[in-house]
């Protein structure tokens, strides 16, 4: 037990990770790689190209993307099956997912960590719960949290289990259409064409949280790639490698940034330990900040979202990162082990349990034995 405390306290992972953490002094970011600007990463970075006949124009422009042929999509060196692509979404489209995640997935049968020690009544429509609290949030900063700003991650579709670090057949509720819709594209994209968004864990990060280093390990088809979807302010991104002292390199995630991890790339360690919140005029992100204009909503995946919801996913906003990850859990047309055998040890390092507290004043989103 010592040692792997000490071990974990000495790995060059973990010593990234703090390095980023760290508040007081603020950490430099020239090491940081940021996609929006490629060119100043030569010979690390490269653009990679994509499946630009796999979705037709029309297919993107429903699910709120631009044409395939203008995304830019790049890969790294030494992480085969990494992509990172900068922002796709059409201007104003974001909104969507935005509220999708505070107002649309965080109601029941969706299950969010205020299930863990609230009862069903107390969490249930959470959105409008919140309402009067985050209207008075413009005028009154210290107003008590909402139950919105409390929350840290929801599940969707096979809902995975913390404490067994499993998803199982009995903890399955639909899985959203518009958020299938939109992973099948982008995986399609990808060179993916058979994925099926099955689990989702999304995260919601406010200036001073961070999320440990972990693996994804739990989904049974590691076939398949994993998708990271990125609204709000940046977020500093550490990928390393298979074991914690592999070679880790800090990127920007900014908003509408997506990533996925496949191939050699599916497994390997990773973590946020920052939340970088810009400070240009605008209270949230620039790409938060266009409007949407829906010219053909009966036909379209991604509507526009209403003014007085809007209100509230600004106030919300202004402080925070939200995170969608996308996983497929079975192989096609596979089903879940037995009860038994899906009781397997998993490593420990990459224990997926979260454990949000308030440490030394900072929210951190914590996955159980890392940090
Ligand atoms: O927030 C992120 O960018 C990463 C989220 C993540 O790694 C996860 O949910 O497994
Ligand atoms: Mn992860």
């Amino acid at each position: 037990m010592a040692a792997s405390v000490l071990e974990q306290g000495e790995d060059a992972f973990r010593k990234l990770f703090r390095f980023y953490k760290r508040r007081n002094p603020p950490p430099d970011f020239s090491n940081v790689l940021d996609f929006s600007k490629p060119e100043t990463h030569f010979g690390k970075v490269f653009t990679t190209d994509l499946s630009t006949s796999a979705v037709s124009d029309n297919a993107a422009h429903k699910c709120g993307l631009h044409p395939v042929r203008k995304w830019k999509a790049f890969s790294l060196d030494g992480y085969p099956g990494f992509i990172f692509i900068t922002n796709p979404f059409l201007p104003g489209t974001q909104r969507y997912w935005v509220k999708q995640c505070l107002k649309t997935y965080t109601q029941k049968p969706n299950i969010c960590n205020l299930d863990m020690h609230m009862s069903q009544i107390e969490t249930e429509n959470l959105w409008e719960k919140s309402l009067p609290g985050m209207r008075l949030k413009d005028s009154v900063k210290r107003a008590p949290k909402t139950l919105l700003e409390k929350l840290r991650w929801v599940t969707l579709g096979y809902h995975y289990n913390w404490d067994t670090k499993t998803y199982s057949a009995d903890r399955y509720t639909p899985f959203p259409n518009d958020l299938h819709a939109l992973s099948e594209k982008v995986a399609a994209i990808c060179g993916f064409q058979n994925f099926s968004a099955e689990a989702g864990i999304l995260n919601y990060y406010h200036f001073d949280s961070s999320l440990g280093i972990h693996v994804d390990e739990s989904e049974l088809d590691h076939s398949q790639p994993l998708l990271s979807f990125s609204f709000g302010h940046s977020a500093i991104f550490l990928l390393g490698g298979l074991s914690r002292e592999d070679p880790v390199t800090p990127m920007f995630m900014h908003s509408g940034d997506i990533i996925i991890m496949s191939g050699l790339s599916r497994l390997v360690y990773h973590a946020v330990p920052r939340i970088v919140i810009c400070t240009n005029s605008h209270p949230v992100p620039q790409s938060l900040t266009e409007e949407f204009r829906n010219e053909n909503p009966e036909d379209s995946i991604v509507q526009t979202v209403s003014k007085e919801d809007w209100e509230i996913c600004e106030e919300y906003m202004q402080t925070s990162r939200i995170n969608m990850t996308v996983r497929q859990v079975l192989k096609i047309g596979a089903v879940f082990p037995s009860e038994a055998s899906n009781k397997r040890t998993v490593k420990g390092q990459s224990d997926a349990y979260y454990d949000n507290h308030e440490e030394n004043g900072t929210s951190e989103i914590k996955r159980k034995k890392d940090v």
